[in-house]
């Protein structure tokens, strides 16, 4: 049997929502033959981060547009200016932001991280999932689209995945 692709699901949590949904997410592309960790940004070696092909992030925003804590030291590294603007060429990606709409900053750590991936030259496999804590269905509502969008691209990579 050929090796299992790798997909890694990396959240940015500070009160466990986007943990709790990243692990899901995880659980699904295990099943899908899929191998890699789900973990804190920050507990990621962040310089394997060049040599992945497939990312999932799930990145909540606190404060007032503020990244998590432990996603913080990642996005401090990603914010170097001495990055090449081509580091993560080979990274096809795709970014789940949770957040409230009450909120002025809705979802901007999501945002500045999608945005910031692009600068390094990663491709979004969809455009940013905006999940909102107001919504009637909560953060589902645009989780379980946005997740089943995802998969379908990534089923053109791999199609042999169920
Ligand atoms: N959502 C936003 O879109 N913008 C914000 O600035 C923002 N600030 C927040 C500050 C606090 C103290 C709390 C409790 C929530 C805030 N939210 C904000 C909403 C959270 O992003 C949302 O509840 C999310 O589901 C939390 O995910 P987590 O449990 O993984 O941290």
């Amino acid at each position: 049997m050929s090796e299992q692709p790798r997909l890694v699901v990396l959240y940015g949590s500070q009160t466990y929502t986007a943990q709790e949904i990243a692990e899901r997410i995880w659980r699904i592309t295990k099943v899908l033959g899929f191998r890699g960790p789900v973990q804190a940004m920050d507990d990621y070696p962040i310089s394997r981060l060049i040599k992945e092909e497939f990312a999932i992030f799930v990145c909540a925003t606190s404060g007032q547009g503020d990244e998590p804590d432990n996603m913080k030291r990642f996005w401090k590294f990603l914010l170097r200016k001495n990055l090449p603007a081509n580091s993560l060429v080979r990274l096809k990606f795709g970014v789940l932001g949770l957040g409230d709409s009450s909120y002025l900053k809705f979802n901007f750590a999501g945002k500045k991280l999608h945005k910031r991936l692009l600068q390094l030259g990663a491709t979004p496999l969809l455009d940013i999932g905006l999940c909102d804590y107001q919504h009637d269905m909560g953060h589902d509502a645009v989780t379980a689209p946005w997740l089943k969008q995802y998969l379908a691209i990534l089923k053109q990579y791999y199609p042999h995945i169920e």
